[in-house]
């Protein structure tokens, strides 16, 4: 049986030429600083983000727990967002291992956090509060739907946390996914954080690998974070070289994934009992909801069994991410049958595809 996996772009192959590269990559000792492919690929993120360093790093996960080690002390408050990755799915490493508190701050439906909230909750010189020490942003936002913050939010917010001596951390695991859809290069959107990471194993289908960028101060200091936490890796060399593949050739194509994401979240609108919940589709990320007659989990299962994987969020709420590996004809065949499961579920009988 085909599948079509929309449950993540984290789920996308490497190319043919990504595992070329990978099969001829010239490699060292990362530790000593010494793979040359590794140092390539550091170089180059940081050229595109227009940041003095960048560092090879394991995952999203680990850039973001780096970011904040490295510009924190344990006993700080960091102000994320109430729906940010950070928060959500990072299984609460700034806290557990960096020692700060996570203050969360609403986040607004489109991605952004509303200045005011910011500054509300920016702790004043008081010997029983914790020092606020670092703002966290998200672009593209994962749980806001893929959506996208501009560079003239960024620019507001980050002169008004530099302002109380903040400083600003962007979690860009999808930030090419926001520079395509704005139509901007990324050093443009990533001018005014102090650290950025973005991601090369989401959307741009490399198998491994994020890279978090900021001066070489900084950098230096989240190298050594990376080494305690036991991230030094070697002759990584083999899967950064997927790595500059990826920003060379998978950066442009992202388009299609945000067309198949409206072409998903129209034809899911159009389905009875389903709620999309933004219909302006801004990038490769589409939420959605059923009408409480139909059991979220019912749906999943059913689904599932036709090939079609949903990332299921709990109660009525499911997300859909596109990316290469589903083709525009896949999202009409996975929208068929989400729309046959739904009337199975309803009236007992799965019509006409079975
Ligand atoms: N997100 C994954 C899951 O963890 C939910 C996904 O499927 O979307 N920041 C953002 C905004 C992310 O969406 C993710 C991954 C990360 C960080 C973490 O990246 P990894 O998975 O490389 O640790």
């Amino acid at each position: 049986m085909k599948t079509i996996d929309l449950r993540s772009d984290t789920v996308t192959h490497p190319t043919e030429e990504m595992r070329r590269a990978m099969y001829e990559a010239e490699l060292g000792d990362d530790v000593y600083g010494e793979d040359p492919t590794v140092n390539a690929l550091e170089q180059v993120a940081a050229q595109m983000m227009k940041k003095e360093a960048a560092l090879f790093t394991a995952s999203g996960t680990m850039s973001n727990l780096l970011a904040v080690l490295a510009q924190t002390k344990r006993g700080d408050e960091i102000i994320v967002g109430s729906e940010a990755h950070m928060f959500w799915y990072e299984v609460g490493g700034a806290s557990a291992l960096g020692g700060v508190v996570m203050r969360t701050v609403p986040n607004e439906p489109d991605g952004r956090i509303d200045g005011a909230a910011v500054e509300s909750a920016i702790r004043g010189k008081n010997i029983h509060f914790p020092p606020t020490t670092l703002l966290c942003l998200e672009n593209t936002h994962n749980r806001c739907g893929g959506a996208v913050l501009t560079p003239e939010y960024m620019a507001i917010t980050a002169r008004l946390a530099h302002q109380h001596g903040l400083r600003v951390h962007l979690d860009g695991a999808r930030i090419f996914n926001a520079t395509v859809a704005l139509g901007i290069p990324a050093s443009e959107l990533v001018k005014d954080a102090d650290s950025v990471c973005f991601c090369l194993s989401k959307g741009l289908s490399a198998p491994v690998g994020s890279l978090l960028c900021g001066t070489r101060d900084f950098v230096d200091s989240a190298r050594k974070w990376r080494k305690m936490i036991g991230g030094g890796m070697r002759q990584a060399g083999v899967i950064a070289a997927a790595g500059i593949v990826a920003l060379r050739t998978m950066i442009d194509r992202l388009a299609e994934d945000h067309e198949n994401a409206r072409r998903l979240a129209h034809g899911l609108d159009r389905i009875p009992g389903i709620i999309v919940s933004r219909r302006d589709v801004a990038t490769n990320i589409v939420m959605f909801e059923l009408n409480p007659t139909v059991s979220g989990g019912e749906l999943l299962q059913e689904t599932e069994a036709h090939g079609v994987r949903l990332s299921y969020r709990g109660g009525q709420q499911f997300r859909a991410v596109t990316h290469r590996m589903v083709s525009a004809a896949d999202i009409d065949e996975a929208l068929n049958w989400v729309e046959l499961c739904l009337k199975k579920l309803g009236t007992g009988t799965i019509g006409s595809l079975e």
